[in-house]
């Protein structure tokens, strides 16, 4: 077990105390920056002892008080003009004394750079290392972790701002004060169990619920935010349906700007779902193109159209592609947006339409390309309004681990209603077990494990 400096307790294999190299005086060392001919590469160091490998590479005798350009020799005999910067007592990324050495970058030199560092005492930083020790040394909670590694694999700026959001404490804010007003909760029914009397019993059992509530509503709202926060990351996934021939994969390729999907006059032409990413303002938008839904004997276009049906119920946004008004189906859920492909050319006041029935549509020429910009700000403005009020849990092991708090402050709520106080505590503690997931407060070994070893060696 080991506690960091915020009183989290890791349940960790990884103590300083019991390490191999010995205690906190291992320092680790890797090349943070990619490996390849490039103007600059960056080796990093952490741990006790890490100023002092600086100053048997470069000889540097006075004090580091910012960064440095000093000479230095790599490996005793390789030659370079480096910057060197040294992070002391603790005030660095890893809460570690901590150095960065920043050389020209060729794939040898930098190789000769960090086996320099590892000569002069250092090992080889496992993946993700430097991020972990981060968090084992009470620099960060799991979630800005998540965040930052989030923020390396963001694709749109959407993304990058929520990564950069969560790698800053949102996440971990908004959990901390959820845990705070459960641990009051909790801590209000120990005492009640102390001191059982029987008169306040019924007193004691509303108030009960009524804080469990309170918290249950915040942990929902988190719930339901995940959702857009889902949506603001990945995309807004968009289904392209419709009979066959209706244009689906020729306004696929037009979305696209590419000829990704083969388009032919011949019926079943799309037999598997394609998907390709699309980026449209900073908005990102995961379309799939599917087989158009008929009745066929051809084994191959059946599991086609399974897996059409299938991208339809996953999808944030499906896109009916029809030929004519006249073919507009009497129902169409919220999530549908209606286009006609009309093979004709479309004039601007035409391309956004409200038909009889009060649905809106946005008319189109899937081939020429008229109206697709009327489409894409369509799409647009409905990706913004999914992504909108997004809450604070970015991932599944977020989500499932506030899906677990949840069902435990239900329960709880029921223990309250009908059950002994010693069964709403126990309740409680597992709610707030849930939620020392997400931050890492109680998070067992196997997780962390898995998280720091989705970053790249020198994160
Ligand atoms: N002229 C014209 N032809 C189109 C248009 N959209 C699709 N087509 C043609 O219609 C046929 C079927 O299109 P396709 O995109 O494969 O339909 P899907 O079965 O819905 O994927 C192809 O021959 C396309 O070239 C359009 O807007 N104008
Ligand atoms: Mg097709």
């Amino acid at each position: 077990m080991w506690i960091n400096s915020c009183g989290y307790k890791v349940n960790t294999v990884y103590n300083f105390d019991n390490c191999k190299n010995n205690s906190k005086k291992d320092i680790i060392a890797a090349i943070s920056t990619p490996i390849g001919r490039g103007a600059v590469s960056c080796v990093r160091i952490s741990g006790d002892g890490s100023e002092e490998i600086v100053r048997k590479l470069t000889s540097y005798k006075k004090e580091f008080s910012h960064a440095k350009m000093v000479p230095c020799i790599f490996r005793g005999r390789i030659k370079d003009k480096i910057m060197a910067v040294v992070f002391k007592d603790g005030k660095s990324y890893t809460g570690e004394e901590s150095a960065e050495l920043y050389f020209h970058g060729g794939k040898f030199l930098t190789e000769q750079a960090l086996l320099s560092v590892i000569d002069a005492g250092a090992r080889f930083a496992e993946a993700g290392e430097f991020t972990r020790r981060a968090f084992l040394n009470g620099k960060i909670d799991l979630t800005q972790a998540e965040g930052i590694s989030d923020l390396i694999d963001g694709d749109s700026s959407d993304a990058l701002q929520d990564a950069f959001e969560q790698s800053e404490g949102r996440t971990k804010n908004a959990i901390n004060a959820i845990y705070e007003n459960l641990l009051e909760v909790a801590a209000r029914a120990e005492v009640s169990i102390d001191y059982p009397e029987e008169d306040i019993e019924e007193q004691t059992r509303a108030e009960l619920i009524g804080g469990i509530d309170k918290v249950l509503l915040a942990v929902r709202k988190e719930i339901k935010g995940y959702y857009s926060g889902r949506i603001k990351r990945e995309g807004v996934k968009v289904a392209i349906t419709g009979k066959t021939n209706a244009g689906k994969s020729t306004l696929f390729n037009t979305l696209l700007q590419s000829e990704r999907a083969i388009v032919s006059d011949e019926e079943g032409t799309t037999r598997d779902t394609l998907e390709e990413k699309m980026l449209y303002k900073g908005c990102a938008f995961v379309l799939t193109d599917t087989a158009g839904i008929r009745e066929t004997n051809n084994k191959v276009e059946k599991l086609g159209i399974e897996r059409s049906k299938a991208a339809m119920k996953e999808a944030d946004l499906v896109l009916l592609v029809i030929n004519d008004e006249k073919e507009c189906p009497d129902f169409l859920d919220e999530t549908t947006l209606l286009v006609i492909n009309s093979f004709q050319p479309v004039a601007d006041s035409d391309k956004i339409t409200t038909l009889k029935n009060g649905k809106k549509a946005v008319v189109l020429n899937a081939k020429t390309g008229d109206g697709i910009d009327a489409l894409k700000d369509e799409l647009y403005a409905r990706g913004k309004e999914l992504s909108s009020g997004g809450g604070c849990i970015n991932n599944p092991r977020q989500y499932d681990a506030l899906k677990e708090c949840e069902s435990a402050l239900v329960r709880a709520t029921d223990a309250a209603k009908n059950l002994t106080l010693d069964c709403v505590c126990s309740d409680l503690n597992k709610s707030l077990d849930a939620l020392g997931k997400i931050t890492g407060r109680n998070t067992s070994e196997s997780v962390i494990s898995e998280i720091f070893s989705r970053f790249c060696v020198g994160k």
